[in-house]
């Protein structure tokens, strides 16, 4: 995964030790360096403001930093990198997901799970990998089908259902998505369920129409758990949206999908730095079993490793 960047940032701390020539670069030397880092930040879909961040901190860590002249010269730099990016992505809460929704479940039952997106950043497919791995765990999932205005949506999710297991409550075509939604939840508390699942539209995202039906789902379910889905291929298309988005409604959290397809590695930098907010999970496959747990500490080091 993130072949692309990881090479970056190899690349990168191979340059500065082999250009260490005294025992610390001064700031002339650095400029120089991190130019180059800050081209290959942005071919690699990182945003250019925050590239620009990444590269300030840098600066900041490797000016006068003290490099000893033999050995753990690599690890030394890494270390600066390293805490680069850990800094650039400082307003961002590491959050496992599965962790604090047992925390979640222990002061409210069921827990509501609200997907939203552009059709096609893989909404459904992500519903059911979560669904199952929460199965697989022990708990019991519903899911709503609230998308009522997509011909063949409801079917979609229901095959899934099938395949999975999980009972999938919806309501006619055309049909109010939140009143799905809420009675999903209804039937949730009443059956003991530990999770509901909400399924939503993802038509064109500047219709005012959608935006409000999402926003009444929320007032009216009140999902703990809103999560912006995004393909990680489209990059800034996709962060377009999801800024659009955060504008309407509330968005706790984010997955990125497609990520198996997606040597770049960046936009899920570039997410995490705009939107303030914690990436869940990574879709890596077409399987209910990729769905992989996501950390942002894991990230870096995976990065730099
Ligand atoms: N390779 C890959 N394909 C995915 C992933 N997640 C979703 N997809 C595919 O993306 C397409 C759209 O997914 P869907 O769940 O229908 O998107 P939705 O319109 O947002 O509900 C489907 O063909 C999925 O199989 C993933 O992590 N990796
Ligand atoms: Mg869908």
């Amino acid at each position: 995964m993130f072949e692309r960047l990881k090479k970056t940032f190899s690349k990168f701390v191979e340059t500065v030790v082999s250009a260490v020539k005294e025992d610390t670069l001064n700031e002339k030397e650095v400029e120089g360096l991190v130019s180059d880092l800050y081209l290959d930040l942005v071919e690699s879909d990182v945003a250019v403001d925050v590239a620009d961040a990444v590269v300030e901190e840098l600066k900041r860590r490797l000016v006068g930093v003290k490099v000893p002249r033999f050995g753990e010269r690599e690890t030394v730099i890494k270390k600066s990198v390293f805490d680069s990016l850990l800094a650039v992505l400082s307003d961002v809460p590491d959050v496992d997901f599965y962790e604090e929704g047992r925390k979640t479940l222990e002061k409210t039952r069921p827990v509501t799970v609200m997907f939203l997106g552009p059709n096609g950043y893989g909404k459904t497919t992500t519903l059911a990998k979560l669904a199952f791995q929460l199965q697989e765990m022990g708990f019991r999932v519903v899911a709503a089908a609230a998308d009522t205005f997509r011909a063949g949506a409801r079917e979609q999710l229901e095959e899934h259902g099938r395949r999975v297991g999980f009972r999938v409550i919806g309501g006619p075509y055309g049909s109010d998505p939140a009143a799905v939604a809420y009675d999903a939840t209804q039937h949730a508390k009443s059956r003991g369920y530990h999770f509901v699942l909400i399924d939503t539209a993802g038509r064109m995202h500047t219709d005012a129409n959608l935006m409000d039906e999402l926003r009444k789902i929320q007032r009216v379910v009140e999902p703990q758990y809103s999560v912006f889905v995004f393909d990680a291929q489209l990059g800034n298309e996709a962060l377009e949206i999801a800024k659009y988005y955060s504008k309407y409604v509330k968005i706790d959290g984010m997955i990125a999908t497609k990520v198996d397809a997606y040597p770049k590695g960046g936009s899920i930098l570039t997410f995490m730095y705009t939107l303030k907010r914690p990436v869940y999970f990574l879709g890596v496959g077409q399987t209910y079993r990729d769905l992989v747990k996501f950390s942002k500490s894991e990230y870096i080091s995976q990065l730099l490793a």
